[in-house]
């Protein structure tokens, strides 16, 4: 079947930043959503806007939807009012040149048609408490068949979101165990990891091989003055033994803040502030503040109602992971997990991460996972990996690997018997 791609070409330009497909307009085939970024374009620039394309058979068409702009990390679908279509969720993963602010996450209802229209005010009035999400899935997680709303982000919390009686997505993380769970969180993949009929997640997070985990590994919170027009300056604090120490050299932090010269002539004084001698509390209270507590990549496991995290092995927290698939790699009938990552355009003084090639960690049921030694895996996929995509065809796997600036991969696994 010959695909027109001549909608597709024409928007080239935009830089997506997550698609779905889905039967938009219920007429039994699949079409397409795309969401798009840009942290350095105007926040009401066009290349911010989502985009819908409806499959007609013989090719795609560019179809109307709600003209919105949404520096967008994510996008997923589920039915969300209970009427038979797919609705959408966009999360947001920061606005445009005001890190470390986000508040442009969107939920689209559907007529059943494939037309759209903006509802968040109905169904997530408090999104702007979402952070800075990086990837979201619902999933049924009460087993009633409406779904929850799960996100992860950076800089924040693991969110469990549950529709209370007026249908409005609530905020229901404590309860889930997850509010506590805050982390660089950049992945997220739903599968019922130890088989009893439950969700469980593979989340991913930083990594303990960076330069803020080998120095504050209780932790580190960010501050920033989100209130005014002026583009904030995040400040990032390092924990020690109760105490937050500014990250940031005297340089950099006075070139951003020239006004705190003065109370800090000499180095000396300076390597020794905290984060209450640089500001005031009036001012701290006024900031938007945020935490890391946890910097591993593990597994959330569902446990009739809440969620306990578990750690992956080390080798797992050796880069940060960008990329999660779940599935059974070694035909043992458990499903075993793979991680791609790695950071190659980081700020020179934390570093680039380039340690990991691809790994594997299988299934061992109530002992974990168990790190496949990189030698016995046979993956070695050098690049900053951004996704993973696994197809069953039978007795072998394909993994598709989507990579920055690198053609895509394709790897055939055959399993193990
Ligand atoms: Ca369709
Ligand atoms: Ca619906
Ligand atoms: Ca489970
Ligand atoms: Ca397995």
């Amino acid at each position: 079947m010959p695909v027109a791609v001549s909608d597709f070409s024409k928007d080239a330009g935009y830089e997506d930043a997550g698609a779905v497909f889905f039967d938009a307009d219920d007429d039994g085939d699949l079409d397409l959503l795309v969401a798009s970024g840009g942290y350095s374009l105007n926040p009401q620039a066009l290349w911010l806007r989502p985009r819908l394309y409806l499959n007609h058979g013989n090719g795609w068409a560019r179809d109307s939807f709600p003209d919105v702009r949404i520096n967008a990390s994510c996008v997923t679908v589920a039915d969300l009012d209970q009427d038979g279509d797919q609705d959408i969720f966009i999360g947001e993963r920061v606005t445009p040149g005001r890190f470390p602010e986000s508040s442009g996450d969107r939920i689209f209802l559907n007529d059943g048609k494939g037309h759209f229209s903006d509802r968040t005010t109905q169904f997530l009035p408090d999104h702007a408490t979402l952070g800075m999400v990086t990837q979201a899935s619902f999933q049924d997680l009460r087993g009633d068949k409406v779904p929850e709303l799960v996100t992860v982000s950076d800089w924040g919390a693991i969110q469990i979101w549950e529709k209370d009686r007026q249908g409005t997505f609530r905020n229901a993380s404590e309860k889930w165990g997850t509010l506590a769970l805050t982390g660089c969180w950049t992945a997220l993949a739903p599968a019922d990891l130890d088989g009893d009929g439950d969700m469980d997640f593979v989340v991913g997070n930083m990594g303990t091989n960076g330069q803020w985990y080998l120095t504050a590994p209780q932790g580190m919170n960010l501050y920033a003055d989100t209130h005014s027009t002026v583009p904030p300056v995040p400040v990032v604090a390092l924990l020690d033994q109760g105490k937050e120490y500014p990250y940031p050299s005297r340089d950099e932090l006075f070139g951003q803040m020239p006004e705190l010269k003065k109370k800090y002539p000499d180095y000396i004084g300076y390597s020794k502030a905290t984060i209450t001698d640089l500001f005031s509390p009036d001012r701290i209270g006024k900031m938007n503040r945020k935490e890391v507590r946890e910097f591993r990549t593990g597994v959330l496991e569902n446990s009739g109602g809440t969620f306990r995290f578990r750690a992956l092995p080390v080798q797992a927290q050796f880069a940060p992971v960008y990329a999660l698939a779940v599935a059974d790699f070694d035909g043992d009938g458990k499903l075993d997990i793979m991680l791609g990552g790695n950071q190659d355009k980081a700020r020179v003084r934390l570093g680039k991460s380039d340690a990991n090639l691809l790994q594997v960690f299988l299934n061992r049921g109530t002992a974990g996972f168990e790190y496949m030694p990189q030698a016995l895996n046979g993956l070695f996929v050098q690049g900053d990996v951004r996704s993973l995509l696994v197809l069953n065809k039978g007795s072998e796997l394909a993994i598709l690997i989507g990579r920055n600036d690198l053609p895509l991969k394709t790897l055939q696994i055959a399993r193990k018997r």
